[in-house]
């Protein structure tokens, strides 16, 4: 049987056993604990809890990170919004389920097509779902996974301001790679419209179980901002990211490609913007972060303070330099570690910090092992919930992250392990090098650490779903 054979099986038994287990459990006898679930888009670990920016500032998700699990080495399961959220919200890799990239539409894919994703489980379950912001990829919503949707079914975020001259750092043809203030007030901004949003489900009587997901897409480009914020980080006393000119030197061609080092990197250093260009993202984080802290306070002042999980996660990192590459779409560090962290009553304690490798596909089984849901068979992540109980328990498994078929990146507690479709390979050791600027791979000491890492490679690759036609990527 292949796995393909193995998901509709298990798919069907679970529709045959979920309807009188469904009934059971959503009877009154057991209170159930509501979930807030947010996203940020395109936060890489500069935060002040993560430390991957000495000059970030982000009280709020400091403060948070501090109230329950922050997740010190958490993974993207593909470095690509599309991908990503498709892999977290329905807990199946990219290798399993062919959607590898933004274009890829992940409904069209034979083992997503009935997938039920988070929110359709616990609706399952007697919880309200309802969703504001960017949850899924912007041109893939997924009306069924929601009851209610801000601002609409089929639009995920509100429109933002613009500045009325753009580009503003002056690269031509650059899009929305672009940076610098907008004067408006903060409540002008999409993201600020949809924390309003959420405080607005958290203030209201709810009979059933929730689960209220809310996304913010800042610091997503354009980093248009409200000017304050860039005035927090003046571009002169800016801390620009180490780099190593030479880096890609020890990269096969596969990783050279991904890079694209001829690309943006050329563009920002040509047109000297790299300091303008991380003052804009640093400005965006905190812009975020006081959008966090808005609908925490919301969340403490409401009627479900004290049995509410929160689970606060970014879809993958960003590059603002770092191996001659800007953006995701790597398999380094820099793209594949993103935000996680959790607070659940009863579970967690304050202040925890758990370093083993965890991914984004680990939230669903989690939430269901939370929640006493019903176990589902065919999820690819491991529940979380033995780290939120001791963040030093035990894990058997290294955080994988795919970029485009059969190129994958491993990474466990010490090393990152990259194999592209090529075979070609990289490895790198965070005890010495955590900036991965030393290939390893080709020295014969580490053969053991590679054997290791490729027993966790994905058995199955399957080809990338059709796309609709005129779509690029
Ligand atoms: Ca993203
Ligand atoms: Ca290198």
């Amino acid at each position: 049987m292949n796995r393909r054979d193995f998901l509709k099986l298990t798919a069907a038994g679970a529709a045959v056993l979920s309807v009188p287990n469904m009934a059971l459990l959503a009877g009154p006898a057991k209170k159930r604990p509501n979930v807030l679930f947010m996203a940020i888009d395109d936060l890489n670990d500069w935060t002040g809890c993560l430390g991957g920016h000495p000059d970030v500032k982000t009280p709020n998700l400091d403060e948070l990170a501090g109230r329950g699990v922050l997740f010190t080495n958490a993974h993207c399961s593909a470095p690509a919004c599309n991908p990503s959220r498709a892999s977290l919200m329905t807990g199946i890799l990219p290798s399993t389920s062919g959607i590898y990239h933004n274009p890829d539409p992940w409904r069209k894919s034979p083992v997503l097509k009935d997938a039920a994703t988070i929110p359709q489980h616990f609706m399952a379950h007697g919880y309200s779902a309802v969703g504001g912001g960017k949850i899924y990829h912007g041109a893939f919503p997924d009306p069924p996974s929601w009851q209610s949707y801000f601002p609409s079914a089929t639009k995920n975020k509100p429109d933002d301001p613009m500045p009325p001259n753009r580009p503003i750092n002056g690269i031509p043809r650059t899009a929305h790679f672009d940076w610098g203030p907008v004067d408006v007030p903060d409540r002008d901004m999409g993201d600020r419209k949809v924390a309003a949003w959420a405080t607005e489900q958290l203030n209201k009587k709810h009979d059933k179980p929730f689960f209220i997901a809310c996304g913010f897409f800042r610091p997503h480009l354009p980093w248009y901002v409200p000017t304050k914020y860039f005035d927090m980080y003046p571009p002169d006393e800016i801390t620009l990211p180490n780099v190593n000119e030479n880096d890609l030197d020890d990269v096969p061609e596969l990783g050279k490609k991904m890079a694209r080092p001829q690309g943006d990197h050329a563009k920002v250093v040509k047109h000297k913007q790299w300091r303008k260009a991380v003052q804009g993202y640093l400005a965006s984080i905190t812009f975020v972060d006081t959008c966090v802290g808005r609908v925490m306070r919301s969340l403490d002042k409401s009627a479900y303070a004290d049995n509410t999980i929160v689970v606060l996660w970014s879809d993958h990192g960003w590059h603002l330099g770092e191996k001659l590459h800007w953006r995701k779409f790597s398999l380094w560090e820099e793209a594949t570690h993103n935000v996680l962290m959790a607070i659940a009553p009863g579970v967690t304690k304050p202040g925890q910090r758990c370093s083993r490798p965890v991914t984004m596909v680990d939230i669903y089984p989690t939430l269901i092992e939370l929640c006493g849901l019903t176990p589902k068979a065919e999820l690819e992540g491991k529940s979380l919930a033995p780290l939120l109980r001791n963040p030093r328990a035990s894990w058997d498994r290294p955080a994988l992250t795919t970029h485009g078929r059969n190129n994958h990146s491993l990474r466990g507690e010490r090393f990152r392990y990259i194999r592209y479709s090529d075979g070609t390979e990289e490895l790198y050791d965070h005890e010495k090098d955590a900036l991965e600027w030393t290939n390893l791979a080709d020295d014969p000491k580490y053969a053991a650490v590679k054997k290791e890492f490729a027993k966790w490679l994905p058995k199955n690759n399957v080809p990338q779903v059709e796309r609709p036609k005129g779509r690029k990527r």
